[in-house]
């Protein structure tokens, strides 16, 4: 793909625009903006580094004039597929490329990708630390943090790049491949970007895209379209499992992992390894050994590894004991399937705060578990009002307006031996930048208890 000299309109000033611009211009295209905030180019790097290569990257209006002359267009992941300026594109069959497809189309270095609505920044790291600690060098990225078309920018020097990816990433790809592709788990979430859960998953399950026989899809064999999606693919697939025996793949039984490679050879990794909680890690872990083994990780480095990880941020993360009361944080679980993994992760009384800004979640779909393991529901921000209406009651509910006020109610609620669980369920974008901003917010208030 030449883009040199090509004038292209990318939607979005956000981490994945920015570089997204960056790249272009270093390939020699001409960088057309729009975002839906006011944005003022002077003193931005970019129009900087465009004046370099002798022009500068210019603004236009946040409407269909943005598609004037335009050659392509490179949309950031959280500008929906129904937005207006992509819709006419498509009509005017103006090419809309993500910034996964761009970086791709370029990438020299082989990819891991991962995707699923839950685990996936936990897999990601986990396999990153996997291959560095054989050492590999490795790039690891995508919707974790860095975008791809960073790394793609530079001198690509890692022999791996690991790479989280959302299914906002994947809406725009055609040429788009992983020599090794992940997808976890699908349950109910963005539904109010992609239109549909049907939507959504067809959308996941673009992570196979143009893999062939000597690439490696890994899927979970306890979802209940994977044997369905498996006999689509082409390349060779591995299964793996926490309740039944797979013919290919990794499978719990008892207290280790089992792994057959499908040709009669097996492998044993003790559970004990493993040091995050909750049976959903352990499915994280199976999809993280049989990536590093395709990558010709030894077992004993995958071992290690593993040993050495205790997790992510913000992901069911321990913060503080108070009073015989733990506090966890978990405000990377932004939807109903990551709520539900993080109660059935304890088996004391919770106190549950949910809340934030509302993706059209199926709330109704936690009420058995509500009832079993939940003492008391604390229900803050934009959504509280549906979570009420939805879920409200099941078990005693507090309503507060701020995620500070939530945590001064559970607080107030909690006696010793209780555990209080931030796990909104929600986006984060009605009080906070992002889930890493609400989750610092948690544990400030929680640290600065006296
Ligand atoms: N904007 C518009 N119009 C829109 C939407 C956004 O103009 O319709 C503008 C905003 O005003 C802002 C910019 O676009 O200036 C933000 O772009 P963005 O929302 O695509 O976010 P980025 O900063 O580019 O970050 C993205 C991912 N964000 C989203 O997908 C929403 C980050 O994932 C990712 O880390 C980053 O690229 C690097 O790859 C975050 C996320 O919440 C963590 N992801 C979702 C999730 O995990 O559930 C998918």
């Amino acid at each position: 793909m030449d883009i040199s000299g090509q004038r292209m309109l990318v939607i979005g000033w956000g981490k994945t625009g920015v570089a997204s611009a960056r790249f272009l211009i270093s390939r020699g295209a001409r960088v057309v903006v729009a975002d839906e905030k006011n944005l003022s180019l002077e003193n931005d790097v970019l129009s900087k580094l465009g004046e370099d290569h002798g022009q500068s990257v210019e603004l236009a209006d946040y409407g269909i004039s943005a598609l004037a002359q335009v050659d392509a267009v490179v949309p950031s992941p959280g500008v929906p597929p129904f937005h207006p300026v992509l819709k006419e594109a498509v009509k005017r069959c103006i090419p809309v490329i993500s910034e996964l497809e761009l970086a791709c189309r370029y990438l020299q270095t082989p990819m891991i990708a991962i995707t699923g609505t839950n685990g996936k920044t936990t897999t990601t790291s986990l396999i990153g630390e996997i291959l560095s600690g054989s050492g590999r060098k490795v790039f690891v990225g995508g919707n974790i943090g860095t975008p791809l078309v960073e790394y793609v920018t530079g001198p690509q020097t890692a022999d791996c790049a690991v790479v989280e990816i959302s299914s906002f990433q994947l809406q725009w790809v055609d040429q788009f491949h992983a020599f090794v592709s992940i997808l976890l788990n699908t349950t109910c979430d963005h539904v109010n970007y992609h239109g549909s859960f049907e939507a959504y998953r067809a959308v996941k399950e673009r992570i196979f895209n143009n893999q062939g026989k000597q690439d490696v899809a890994i899927l979970n064999a306890d979802e209940p379209d994977s044997a369905v999606l498996a006999e689509s693919l082409s390349s060779p697939v591995f299964f793996f499992s926490t309740t039944k025996m797979v013919e290919r793949g990794l499978y719990q039984e008892k207290d280790r992992l089992i792994c057959l490679d499908g040709e009669g050879k097996q492998e044993f990794y003790p559970l004990s390894m493993i040091r995050l909680p909750g049976a959903h890690n352990v499915e994280n872990v199976m999809a993280a050994i049989l990536a590093s083994r395709a990558c010709g990780c030894s077992p004993e480095n995958v071992i290690n590894a593993i040993s050495g990880f205790s997790g992510i941020a913000h992901r069911i993360e321990f913060t503080r004991e108070i009073g015989g009361v733990k506090f966890y944080d978990d405000s990377k679980g932004t939807n109903v399937g990551a709520v539900k993994r993080a109660i059935e992760t304890f088996s004391d009384p919770i106190i549950l705060l949910m809340g934030g800004r509302d993706k059209d979640g199926d709330f109704e779909t936690l009420s058995a578990l509500l009832q079993d393991r939940v003492k008391a529901l604390v229900i803050f921000g934009e959504a509280r009002e549906r979570i009420q209406e939805r879920i409200g009651g099941i078990v005693p509910t507090v309503l507060t307006p701020s995620l500070k006020e939530a945590i001064a109610a559970a607080r107030r609620q909690a006696c010793a031996g209780d555990v209080v669980l931030l796990s909104p369920g929600c986006a984060s974008f009605d009080e906070f930048a992002d889930y890493k901003a609400r989750g610092r917010f948690f544990k400030e208030e929680v640290r600065a208890f006296a």
